[in-house]
């Protein structure tokens, strides 16, 4: 089984690689099947649109199983910002290093479950001939009140995940392929691809 990723964010890539090559399923990049990224305009107002509208577009241009993953740090203290903005959130260009401090600062003095957050990732898998599916998981925290790690990639160094008692940026791999909302999206679709493709 072989399934083209339709994301140019390597940290995403790597972490459905290290899922799902272990199960048999091949995973290529846009890279790979297209030679380079395309930038896909992403106009919807939720994870999951936006997850269908990338699989979708790029499945219509290799005809050949896509799937997409539209994901987010939702803080509650800051109604639940960045949200389906997160990678745009304070512009592109800007480093991770002073968007999590951001958000480290906006939350100064706030305390305990108050500095409630969640990954939230939908997985859309777009297949030609079939509906597309769907897949939307969350991994729950707390905003960390330092910046701390250096694994994974973005808002990873400021999201505390308490039954571990780190961030999830000084998780392994493989931790935290246990247990956030990317690895729980890829565990559904995984289920619903043995039976369907
Ligand atoms: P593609 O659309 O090309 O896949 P993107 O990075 O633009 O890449 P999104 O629009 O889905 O993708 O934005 C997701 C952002 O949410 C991502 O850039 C991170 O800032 C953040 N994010 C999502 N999952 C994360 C995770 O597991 N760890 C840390 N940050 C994460």
């Amino acid at each position: 089984k072989e399934i083209i990723v339709a994301s140019g964010n390597q940290g995403k890539i790597k972490e459905i690689k290290a899922m799902l090559e272990p199960l048999d399923i091949h995973v290529l990049s846009m890279k790979d099947v297209l030679g380079d990224d395309v930038d896909i305009e992403e106009n919807g107002k939720t994870f999951e649109e936006n997850a269908i509208i990338k699989a979708e577009s790029i499945m219509k241009q290799v005809h050949r199983p896509v799937l997409a993953d539209d994901s987010g740090l939702e803080v509650d203290y800051l109604n639940r910002e960045p949200g389906i903005y997160s990678a745009r959130w304070m512009g592109h260009d800007t480093s991770y290093d002073i968007k999590n401090q951001a958000i480290i600062d906006k939350l100064a003095g706030v305390e305990g479950e108050k500095r409630s957050c969640r990954f939230v990732c939908a997985m859309a898998l777009a297949i030609p001939g079939q509906e597309t599916k769907v897949f939307k998981e969350t991994f729950e925290g707390l905003v960390n009140d330092h910046i701390a790690g250096e694994n994974g990639f973005g808002y990873d160094p400021i999201f505390y995940f308490p039954p571990l008692k780190k961030t999830s940026a000084e998780m392994t791999m493989e931790e935290k392929n246990q247990y956030s909302h990317r690895a729980k999206a890829l565990k559904d679709l995984y289920h619903y691809v043995k039976e369907n493709m």
